[in-house]
């Protein structure tokens, strides 16, 4: 075992050319640094000869986005490699295969999936994938179901928890997410444009309850092991295939922060599209697409959460009181609908944006499409307590986009 350093290229070669499962005793390999996330090294390693390749990735001891000045924990690696070995587990077939994890260098190997696109690039580019909606909805029922006191033994679920704490990444999601948006920091980041709407953010005591509140079940509530950053840069897709990545941020929390997640970034995409489609025509078809599709995440999600609680819940009160499914759905769906409003907030004025949103290089039309997601994620958040069906979260996009 080496001390830890950031690999170079040739060390990233030399290990990879130890996963004998993929690569043939010899092969020339070539390494590409492709990491274009906001914390990590991730090196593309290939076999001209075969065409075959695996990714190296590394954590770095503080926040690439930032720099050095910020520094984050390596033990997030292992978070990863473990949630990962986890989630193929629950999920087999929507993540990657892991061949190897290095405590000391914070890297993980793990099976190469560039046969894929990155879901956010997929859908700037107008791609569909029948198959997302079905696979995410598995991946969430399964994980957060038999993560959670419902499907897992309940006493080996508090050990497992201790295996997941993991406050310093938690702290940049109590930070970015639940209170810089809502107040002065130097952490924000938003077009001048906005900044009537960065004051309202700042200045609204009914929204900042609500925040308070999502932001109180965050720090609290250790419902199951989540993903904790299930963006559509987490999510690598074809027509035929859907695979998560990144599970960094895995924690024991709320649920309905992982399926919140998913659904705002369809929304964040779908507000994004009065540039990647200039065809009025098309843009409404592509966005009755994502609506649908965040319809089908969600009825998907809970019909197969529902199943597994019939079928396979451990808890005996649980499983006998049908009343208490029926209401724990009806908070899961308020939760996730919360959630996803502050997800879609903090993208817009907070540290780390969407490209589907700041690559729009017309400055008016990215200026419509900031003022849209806010308004869909600060009607999301205010109402979530109030909501009912998911039909609701559909009728406040549709107003935002008149
Ligand atoms: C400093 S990290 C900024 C963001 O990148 C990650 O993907 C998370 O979403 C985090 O909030
Ligand atoms: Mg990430």
């Amino acid at each position: 075992m080496s001390a830890y350093h950031p690999l170079t290229e040739q060390e990233a070669i030399d290990i990879a050319s130890q996963i004998e499962e993929v690569f043939p005793r010899g092969a020339r390999l070539s390494s590409r640094e492709i990491g274009d996330g906001n914390l990590n090294l991730v090196f593309h390693i290939t076999d001209g000869d075969s065409g075959r390749g695996l990714i190296l990735k590394q954590a770095l001891p503080y926040a690439k986005v930032v720099g050095e000045s910020w520094p984050l924990t390596l033990d997030r690696a292992r978070i990863e490699s473990e949630a990962l070995v986890i989630q193929q587990r629950l999920a087999p077939g929507l993540v990657p295969k892991v061949y190897r994890y290095d405590a000391e260098l914070a890297l993980t190997v793990m099976e190469d999936l560039s046969d894929h696109v990155i879901m956010r690039r997929g859908l700037m580019e107008l791609g569909r994938y029948p198959r997302f909606a079905n696979d995410i909805s598995t991946f969430l029922a399964n994980t957060l179901f038999y993560t959670s006191d419902l499907g897992m033994n309940q006493q080996q679920k508090k050990i497992q928890a201790g295996r997941f704490i993991n406050p310093e990444l938690c702290k940049i999601t109590e930070d970015l997410i639940f209170d810089d948006p809502y107040t002065v920091s130097a952490n924000n980041n938003y077009d001048e444009a906005i900044e009537d709407e960065a004051e309202a953010l700042r200045t609204d005591s009914g929204l900042h309850l609500e925040v308070a509140l999502l932001r109180e079940k965050f720090l609290t509530q250790g419902q199951a092991l989540l993903h904790g950053d299930l963006h559509t840069g987490s999510i690598f897709v074809t027509p035929e295939s859907t695979k998560v990545i990144d599970p960094e941020f895995a924690y024991y929390g709320p649920m309905g922060y992982d399926i919140g997640a998913v659904i705002a970034n369809l929304l964040l995409n779908a507000a994004g599209q009065s540039y990647w489609s200039k065809d009025q025509a098309a843009r409404a078809d592509y966005r009755a697409y994502l609506l649908e599709t965040a319809q089908d995440v969600w009825t998907g999600f809970e019909t197969k959460f529902r199943a597994l609680w019939n079928e396979a819940c451990v808890d005996r009160l649980a499983k006998t009181t049908a009343a208490y499914q029926d209401d724990y759905m009806r908070r899961l769906l308020q939760d996730t609908i919360g959630y996803a409003g502050a997800k879609m907030v903090r993208r817009i004025v907070g540290l780390a944006h969407v490209a589907d949103i700041d690559k729009i290089g017309d400055a008016a039309v990215r200026e419509a499409a900031q003022r849209a997601s806010l308004r869909i994620g600060t009607a999301l958040i205010k109402n979530n307590r109030r909501v009912a069906s998911f039909g609701e979260v559909l009728n406040i996009a549709a107003t935002a986009f008149k």
